[in-house]
């Protein structure tokens, strides 16, 4: 390419709004790993890039503006996720009104559900990149903003003269994702960013911690998830060599210290995860991992393997302890398999990071009985417990639509952190589904039980720090507000 254009890609500051300056310090700080991603497809092309990770940062809107200005960019990239539309819009506003001639492009989950709407929304967006935006984001920086151009750019939403949104048909699917270079980890400082410290009491593993994809796309079918409109159905593997080449590069270069597979579910493929796992085997790196697995996808052998390998913490979604609405959300599973795989974890002696959801269609108060039964049965150290969301381009979002459930246009609401759950159940009021949320933390958490595994497990000091200290700053803000 001839000319050098400046990239600058910004992670919107998100925690400070949602956590709060007092709680951001305990959160985890995960680097902005899409950014990283399509910063390092464009490098390739000679753009020139900053990510600016404004999350991490906590920076101000006037420090965005301040740092877009002097850093001069010909685009400026958010990626947009639902509960951070107005956020996005706000930040736009303010740079477009300093830098009027910079080109706003916004990409992500919200982008790819809602194309048309979100290019309404925010007006200071030129360009929208639908879908996984690698090949489109180099396309339209090589484009020169022409529009004969842009009109080619399949997954692409622009503006014409008469400022129409015009939306190309298709959306970003990459194929072969061992052809992507690997993340620009380089243009970054790892050490900012860090595990929660939940999972990593043992201080020496918290940071430098980066997250890493062996594999992109889901085959599940769960209803409340999005990841199927982003990714597809259809998983795509990286070489497990290319896989282990980060690792070491990550390890060795960044000295990092925590790793978390990020995979949807890093288990689907048997002989991926066994040719990772024995690479890892022979490194011995003196770092924490952790993965996240679909519970029919993994089996002793392999738990065994990923504890030799270096493992110490699996994420389960397990969602809710009835059956009857795991069949309905589409899971798939069973509770026996769910029971059986955590319990082979625990009997490994590796840690088991457990997600249920609350306000699922089906839920009334017998249902959230059996989920507070099976998340005790379980025995976790750690649980997880999240509202039902109907993000649009979900089932959920479907199933509120033909039920006639109205659902608030104040996306601020799609957050299960700090607003109040929207009910999915025309007998369940958001105050219940509140009420349903601190039952199942008073019984499963609070209680003599998992205090005493606790202690049991990490002592008396551990407990005292991260379950006391932290603990009562967590559920004072959101939990038990
Ligand atoms: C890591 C993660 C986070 C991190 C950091 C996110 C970040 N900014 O990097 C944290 C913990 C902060 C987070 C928070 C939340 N998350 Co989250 N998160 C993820 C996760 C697990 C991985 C993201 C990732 O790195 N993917 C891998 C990369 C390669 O894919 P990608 O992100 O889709 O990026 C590609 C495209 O989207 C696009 N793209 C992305 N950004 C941009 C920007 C530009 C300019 C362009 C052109 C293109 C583009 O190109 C990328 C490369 O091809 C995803 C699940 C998943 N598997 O993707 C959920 C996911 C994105 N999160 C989700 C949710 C629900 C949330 C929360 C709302 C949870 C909550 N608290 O209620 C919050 C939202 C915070 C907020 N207020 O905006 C949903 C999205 C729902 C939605 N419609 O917004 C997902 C899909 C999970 C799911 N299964 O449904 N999340
Ligand atoms: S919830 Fe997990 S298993 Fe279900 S579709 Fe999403 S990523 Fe796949």
């Amino acid at each position: 390419m001839d000319n050098i254009y400046n990239v600058l890609l910004i992670n919107p500051p998100i925690a400070l709004e949602v956590y709060s300056e007092k709680l951001h310090d305990f959160w985890l700080i995960t680097p902005p790993y899409s950014l990283l991603v399509l910063a390092a497809s464009i490098i390739k092309i000679g753009a020139n890039v900053k990510v600016l990770d404004a999350d991490a940062d906590m920076l101000s809107d006037e420090e965005i503006v301040s740092i877009s200005m002097k850093f001069k960019p010909k685009y400026i990239g958010f990626t947009v996720m639902t509960p951070s539309v107005y956020l996005v819009k706000r930040i736009c506003s303010k740079i477009k009104k300093k830098l009027p001639d910079v080109k706003i492009i916004l990409g992500g989950v919200h982008a790819t559900a809602l194309p048309f709407e979100l290019m309404n929304e925010l007006q200071d967006a030129d360009y929208l990149i639908k879908g996984e935006a690698n090949e489109i984001l180099t396309k339209l920086i090589k484009s020169n903003d022409k529009i004969e151009n842009l009109s080619n750019i399949e997954g692409l939403l622009y503006r014409n003269q008469k400022k129409d949104i015009i939306a190309n048909k298709g959306q970003g699917f990459i194929d072969d994702i061992n052809k992507l270079p690997m993340p620009a980890w380089d243009i970054i400082d790892l050490n900012k960013y860090r595990a929660y410290r939940l999972l990593m009491w043992n201080k020496q593993y918290v940071k430098p911690y980066a997250p890493i994809f062996t594999s992109w796309g889901c085959p599940g079918t769960c209803s409340f998830c999005s990841n199927r409109l982003m990714h597809g159905n259809k998983v795509r593997f990286r070489d497990p060599e290319k896989v282990l080449e980060e690792i070491d590069y990550l390890v060795q270069k960044c000295n990092v210290k925590s790793i978390c597979i990020q995979d949807d579910s890093f288990t689907i493929k048997k002989n991926h995860t066994y040719e990772i796992c024995h690479g890892l085997i022979n490194r011995k790196y003196d770092i924490s991992l952790m993965c996240q697995s679909r519970a029919d996808t993994i089996d002793e052998d392999m738990i065994n393997l990923f504890k030799k390998a270096g493992f110490t913490w699996i994420s389960f979604g397990i969602e809710s302890g009835s059956q009857k609405i795991l069949d309905q959300a589409n899971k798939k599973l069973t509770k026996k398999i769910l029971y059986n795989t955590v319990l082979l974890t625990h009997k490994s002696g590796l840690n088991t990071h457990l997600n249920f959801i609350v306000g699922l269609p089906g839920e009334n108060s017998n249902t959230i009985k059996e989920t507070i039964d099976f998340a005790k049965q379980l025995k976790s150290v750690s649980y997880g417990f999240s509202f039902a969301t109907p993000f649009p381009g979900t089932k959920l979002w479907d199933f509120a639509a033909k039920n006639s459930i109205n659902l608030t246009t104040n996306w601020n609401y799609y957050d299960w952190v700090n607003y109040p759950p929207q009910s999915l159940n025309k007998n369940i009021t958001s105050s219940d589904l509140k009420k349903f949320r601190k039952r199942i933390i008073r019984k499963v958490i609070i209680s003599p039980s998992y205090i005493f595994r606790i202690i049991q497990k990490f002592g008396i000091k551990i407990f005292l720090k991260f379950f006391i200290v932290d603990g009562i700053k967590v559920f004072s803000k959101f939990i038990l507000k």
